[in-house]
């Protein structure tokens, strides 16, 4: 892979102006900087990263696998690029996803547009200017009249809350900022804090290769057989065949891909019917199980006949029943935390090396130089001890820098409740500044290289619409934002999401308000709002010109 350039820190302090600031280069940030490149602006990307990637930079922990089909987690705004690259399965490794995002980046030359290895601290609304100012940890000043957070809705690692940790004598690794050369972990006794999808990932890979294995399970996820597949050469040019339609299902679906979704009700077949769409689904593997009827997450009583289908799968899997019985989760709506996609989490409990530890029954108490010391006084010995312990998700990018828009407030401020915008990609305050996959949108709930082609795209034709009509700024009303954000709280009221406690409603992170404040009605229907509101004059937006700025100061 192309090592990170363009890093170079401009310690002067005259800024570096430009039409548009990206702050990101993960999936979304990339397209952002192709998109308004090709439009003829000017652009300055900033990343934290030594180079592009985002998510998948820093995510190199062992197993590190995308859940949703490759074919549909990828760019479809260029079909050059659709036609050149060939993805090898049907789920695609970590190493595989770099090798596209690289790719990528040398067919448009993405990179020259970044400063890598560089953190903003500081955005800032110039109102009197009509411009962002962002300042970095290397000493950059930017200035652009238009600031695009491509920052990601699982960029900031969760610090777990556990006492003691710095005192660990053995190597401590966080899954999300996994070493970039080979780790050698065998013969060595390793425990992993975590059974969310990053957990499972590692527990499935280690467990075969590592001398000991001890899984620190607070929640267990629902897993579901992922039944990965290569793609040989005949498949893949069947797909580039039809990648048009491909792409034209995702947009009009629920979650942005492929996935068949049913319109049929649970409880509007027989119970004989169900238990085989079921077990087909299971055998049909990936998430294909969540489409099986439309009112999954919606329907307390159907979600639990699922839950129940799925306990059964692991008790027919799981050799040990008291292991078994801890697997199976329950007291929350399977789906309503991220169901998982496997290829041999539960068998991995299975081989004689690989040890569950319920922390529900004894909770770590902290961390003690040779390793995890439980409530009961029980010290689980460890050479290695790996935290996926998850992200401040969906706000945390956002909250974690000084955001500033007008009248000096902050995003912090504003979301002091939770997070507000319009369409998820625009606030009121907050003039000329746009976010990717934001906190109000369908991100995490659908395919996320899809809404941020949506959203750039969408953000793109806006701004011409501002240079035909030399507007300077544009921010919502605060009317659209609330009538935004009934919106999401009619649609969260029905689901069955607010009764799991998860990063996706902020109950994973010490002191965040917590609340669904994603848009849980669905992809498509996110863009028919988008749509529509640009399609009535960019309803709910107000513009200033240039003009007037200057007669008002
Ligand atoms: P998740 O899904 O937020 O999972 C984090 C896991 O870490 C979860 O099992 C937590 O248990 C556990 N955790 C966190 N803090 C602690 C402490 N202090 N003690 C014990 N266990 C703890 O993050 P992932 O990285 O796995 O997945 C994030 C997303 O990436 C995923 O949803 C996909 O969209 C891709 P808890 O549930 O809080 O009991």
């Amino acid at each position: 892979m192309t090592a990170g350039q363009g890093g170079t820190p401009s310690k002067s302090t005259s800024p570096t102006r430009c039409d548009v600031i990206v702050v990101g280069g993960g999936f979304g940030g990339m397209y952002a900087i192709y998109k308004f490149r090709e439009m003829g602006l000017s652009v300055q990307g900033i990343e934290a990263g030594g180079d592009l990637g985002g998510v998948w930079y820093w995510n190199r922990y062992p197993g590190a696998r995308v859940d949703l089909p490759s074919i549909d987690y990828s760019y479809s705004f260029s079909p050059e690029i659709e036609q050149e690259w060939n993805w090898s399965e049907q789920f695609a490794a970590q190493p595989e996803l770099l090798r596209y995002i690289d790719f990528v980046a040398t067919r448009l030359d993405l990179r020259k547009h970044y400063r890598f290895n560089t953190r903003v601290t500081r955005a800032a609304w110039d109102e009197a200017r009509q411009l962002w100012t962002a300042t970095t940890d290397r000493g950059d000043v930017l200035e652009a009249p238009f600031c695009i957070m491509a920052t990601g809705p699982l960029s900031v690692p969760k610090e777990p809350e556990i006492a003691g940790l710095s005192r660990f004598k053995g190597r401590l690794m966080h899954a999300a900022r996994w070493p970039h050369e080979p780790v050698d972990l065998s013969g060595q006794r390793v425990g992993v804090i975590g059974t969310g999808s990053t957990g499972l990932q590692i527990v499935q890979e280690l467990g075969p290769k590592v001398g000991e294995l001890f899984v620190l399970q607070r929640t267990p996820s629902f897993t579901m057989p992922m039944r990965n597949v290569p793609l040989t050469p005949e498949y893949m040019a069947e797909v580039k065949r039809h990648y048009a339609g491909i792409r034209e299902a995702a947009r009009n679906s629920a979650v942005g891909g492929t996935r068949p979704q049913s319109t049929r009700a649970f409880f509007s077949v027989t119970p004989e019917q169900r238990r085989s769409l079921l077990e087909d689904a299971w055998k049909q593997g990936g998430l294909a199980m969540l489409g099986t009827f439309s009112d999954l997450m919606v329907n307390e009583e159907a979600n639990e006949v699922v839950a129940e289908f799925v306990r059964e799968k692991i008790g027919e899997v799981v050799k040990d029943p008291a292991t078994a019985e801890k697997l199976k989760p329950r007291g929350y709506p399977i789906f309503a935390r991220r169901p998982c996609i496997d290829t041999s989490y539960y068998e991995t409990y299975n081989l004689p090396n690989v040890h569950l530890v319920d922390l529900q029954a004894d909770p770590i108490a902290e961390v003690v130089e040779q390793g995890v010391r439980l409530a009961s006084g029980k010290v689980v010995e460890l050479d290695v001890l790996i935290l996926a312990t998850g992200y401040d998700g969906l706000t945390g990018a956002l909250t974690a820098f000084d955001v500033v828009g007008r009248d000096g407030r902050t995003v912090t401020q504003k979301w002091k409740d939770g997070p507000r915008s319009y369409l998820a990609m625009m606030m009121e305050g907050f003039p000329n500044l746009f976010a990717t996959t934001g906190p109000n949108g369908p991100a995490a709930l659908a395919n996320i290289i899809r809404i941020s082609e949506h959203d750039v795209d969408w953000i793109a034709a806006l701004i011409v619409h501002m240079q035909k009509t030399g507007a300077s700024s544009v921010e919502p009303t605060a009317q659209a934002e609330a009538e935004w954000m009934d919106i999401i709280a009619g649609l969260a009221r029905r689901s069955l999401i607010n009764k799991a406690k998860t990063w996706w409603v902020g109950a994973n992170v010490k002191d965040k308000p917590t609340g669904l404040t994603m848009y849980t009605g669905g992809f498509a229907k996110y863009r028919e709002h988008c749509a529509a509101a640009a399609a009535d004059g960019y309803r709910g937006l107000v513009f200033a010109r240039r003009v007037e700025k200057a007669r008002a100061a």
